[in-house]
């Protein structure tokens, strides 16, 4: 019988009709126009290889090119691996940068802030006391690394606090991620945010609170300190604590001789003196905002207010002090207490991208 879609054929198996492609395969009853003119199969490989039946491959062949082939893997996995790592790296580097940059225009914005403080019949350096404690307080309240700074009172009526407070009345966030979510608010509230030069990357809600962080390249919140005295890593601001974090004293002294406080041009928060004497700690030396992501190993390893809430809980000093705003100290009772803010915790710290130290490969 002539399969359907064949050419007729003639007894001796010629074609009626058609050019010989069109002849139908007699075994798979397709028409040979339909097919390949040219078929190679595994068969003609391996005979043009010298590998047919019963000279295949050898066990030691086979294994020779899966090792290969799994080290070839390995390898582009190792290299997709490190780009990957190198983008999230410089990312963050971006991003923190960016950061860096608004944060510093409202940081110094505070140095020609002025104040309602009444000065008549106080000696100009007591006034001047009073204005830098007022400043400081400001600085508090508008550039707040806590909830408790958010919230705390202010000197004088400021528009940008009371939006933040509105903000917090509305809907109160979780503990976690304070002064990520803290630096997200001061950046994107008021005729000032500057929302739109983050890309959306750029924010997340990590803890689900409603409450946005902007986040690194890992998508961990990037975390922020005001002031921390006590910063081990910094090319910008001097360094009071050795790698281990215990505080120098000597390293304290130098930084107030050489590089003091503009905040404070009269000096009247100064001081050089040593444990047991009046005034200790020394201070004030230069501080500037740290803006930190924890890097590629999740650790931020430093003394920051997660850190204190997390070991110290909601009693810790640096998160009960009513007192006036010293970024230097706190002080309990009739001491005074060093403000460990920036000491590291741990090696953690070691691959953090921060702003105190852009410059170079972290
Ligand atoms: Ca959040
Ligand atoms: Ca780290």
């Amino acid at each position: 019988m002539i399969p359907a879609g064949c050419i007729n054929r003639n007894e001796s198996g010629t074609p009626e009709g058609g050019s010989a492609a069109d002849w139908c395969d007699p075994e798979r009853q397709v028409p040979q126009k339909f097919r390949p003119v040219f078929r190679l199969t595994s068969k003609d490989v391996f005979a043009s290889r010298g590998w047919g039946r019963g000279s295949g491959f050898t066990l030691t062949e086979l294994l020779v090119a899966v090792a290969i082939i799994g080290m070839l893997a390995g390898m582009a996995l190792g290299v997709y691996s490190a780009v990957r790592e190198q983008a999230r790296v410089a990312r963050t580097r971006a991003t923190v940068a960016k950061i860096h940059r608004l944060l510093m225009e409202r940081y110094e914005s505070f140095l020609t802030r002025r104040v309602p403080v009444s000065a008549v019949g106080l000696p100009p350096r007591v006034a001047a006391l009073e204005r830098l404690l007022a400043i400081r307080e400001l600085m508090r309240v508008e550039m707040p690394q806590s909830f408790r700074d958010m919230i705390a009172a202010a000197p004088v009526h400021s528009p940008l606090q009371e939006a933040y407070r509105r903000r917090y009345s509305q809907m109160r966030p979780s503990p976690e991620n304070q002064s990520a979510e803290c630096l997200f608010l001061i950046l994107t509230t008021g005729p000032d945010s500057a929302r739109d030069q983050f890309a959306d990357y750029e924010i997340g809600d990590t803890d689900g609170d409603g409450w946005p962080e902007f986040i690194d390249g890992w998508g961990r919140p990037i975390r922020f300190l005001r002031w921390a005295p006590c910063l081990i890593d910094s090319d910008i601001q001097p360094r009071v604590v050795d790698a281990t974090g215990t505080f120098n004293v000597d390293l304290a002294i130098e930084a107030v001789k050489h590089n003091y406080d503009p905040f404070d041009p009269w000096k009247v928060d100064y001081s050089l003196a040593r444990e047991g004497e009046p005034n200790y700690p020394p201070r004030s030396w230069y501080l500037i905002p740290i803006v930190y992501s924890a890097g590629a190993d999740g650790e931020y390893g430093i003394r920051d207010i997660e850190y204190v809430y997390a070991s110290e809980g909601s009693q810790a000093v640096e998160l009960n002090w009513t007192g006036p705003s010293n970024p230097f100290y706190f002080q309990q009772g009739t001491s005074r207490q060093l403000n460990r803010l920036g000491a590291p915790v741990g090696s953690g710290w070691v691959d953090n991208i921060h702003n105190h130290r852009l410059g170079q490969g972290q």
